[in-house]
């Protein structure tokens, strides 16, 4: 009986989710909060994340102004370096036109799995100083959702679409994303642009925001125009951003260089990757070279490599 329910309702999941993620963060609280009594087992995970967190706690990389929710930050240089030359040389062997899946103006060229356990970007995504950094912002145990290295090529039109519009990332209610920039990213080569926690909060408690949703125009953050955060730099220049809250756009690249970047995705147990109907999603064929973890390690990736 129970099982003819629960898949009854996997079914309608997408939608439920999709219906979820188009509420004001203020509903979607209060439904996680509903949501946690169900899922008891799973927020218990976290309790014991937390604690291996604590047992190797570091001095963090840098903290996060929780008002503000952006920082440009300092990794360890040495550490950093080999991330961007690895991120080159995986571009360099990337062909641009046989991926045509996905946005056209922002190529995902790796994921989570392309990377083994003893990898620069691994280790430094693991990283004791770089999870405490992550984890006091937080304020839980994060998860290591994915690392992606990321291409904004040219557009030669003017035509924008997607994460292109002003808005903030609906897969959960807070999350760290760290951005190492692997090519020297100028204002034409797509930088992303992020306006701050309280701007954001304010702008969307002012217009009912719809956690999901874009704003089609750039009328209202015209107004913030000597506020907003680029995430630009040299090769090697790193940033923090919280863009659950925080609004941002990015890949509007008029330059034929376009920007080349790393980022990893940190989330919550709240996150609807998650979610009954995400987990198949997310329960990644991770590569061989990955298993064999630390039980720190593992803790970070829990949730995914025993997909759940
Ligand atoms: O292309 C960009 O810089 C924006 C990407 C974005 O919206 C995101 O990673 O959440
Ligand atoms: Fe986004």
């Amino acid at each position: 009986m129970f099982n003819k329910l629960e898949s009854l309702l996997l079914k309608f999941m997408p939608f439920f989710s999709w219906a979820f993620e188009h509420r004001t963060k203020k509903t979607r609280q209060i439904i996680l909060n509903i949501l946690k009594f169900f899922r008891n087992d799973f927020y218990k995970t976290e309790i014991k994340s937390q604690k291996i967190i604590n047992n190797n706690i570091s001095i963090p990389y840098f903290e996060v102004d929780k008002n503000i929710g952006i920082k440009k930050i300092n990794l360890d240089k040495k550490l950093v370096n080999e991330c961007v030359i690895d991120t080159e040389n995986r571009f360099k062997n990337f062909d641009l036109n046989i991926n045509t899946k996905g946005k056209t103006y922002l190529k995902k060229i790796t994921q989570l799995e392309d990377y083994d356990k003893n990898s620069a970007v691994f280790k430094l995504a693991t990283h004791p100083k770089l999870i405490s950094s992550v984890s006091n912002y937080l304020g839980r145990a994060p998860i290591l959702f994915n690392i992606q290295a990321l291409y904004s090529s040219q557009q030669i039109n003017n035509e924008l679409s997607g994460s292109q519009f002003w808005h903030t990332d609906s897969s959960d209610l807070i999350g760290l994303k760290i951005w190492i920039l692997c090519s020297n990213v100028g204002a034409l080569d797509g930088p992303t642009i992020c306006l701050g926690k309280s701007e954001s909060d304010f702008i969307s408690k002012k217009y009912f925001h719809k956690h999901g949703s874009k704003f089609k125009n750039d009328d209202i953050f015209d107004k913030y125009k000597d506020s907003v955060v680029k995430i630009l730099g040299k090769k090697g220049t790193s940033f923090a951003t919280d863009t659950y809250n925080c609004f941002h756009m990015g890949s509007r690249t008029k330059s034929r260089n376009g920007r080349l970047v790393l980022m990893i995705n940190y989330v919550t147990r709240d996150s609807i990757y998650f979610w009954p109907c995400f987990r198949k999603l997310v329960s990644r064929k991770l590569n061989k070279n990955i298993k064999n973890l630390s039980n720190y390690q593992k803790q970070l990736l829990f949730p995914i490599s025993l997909g759940l």
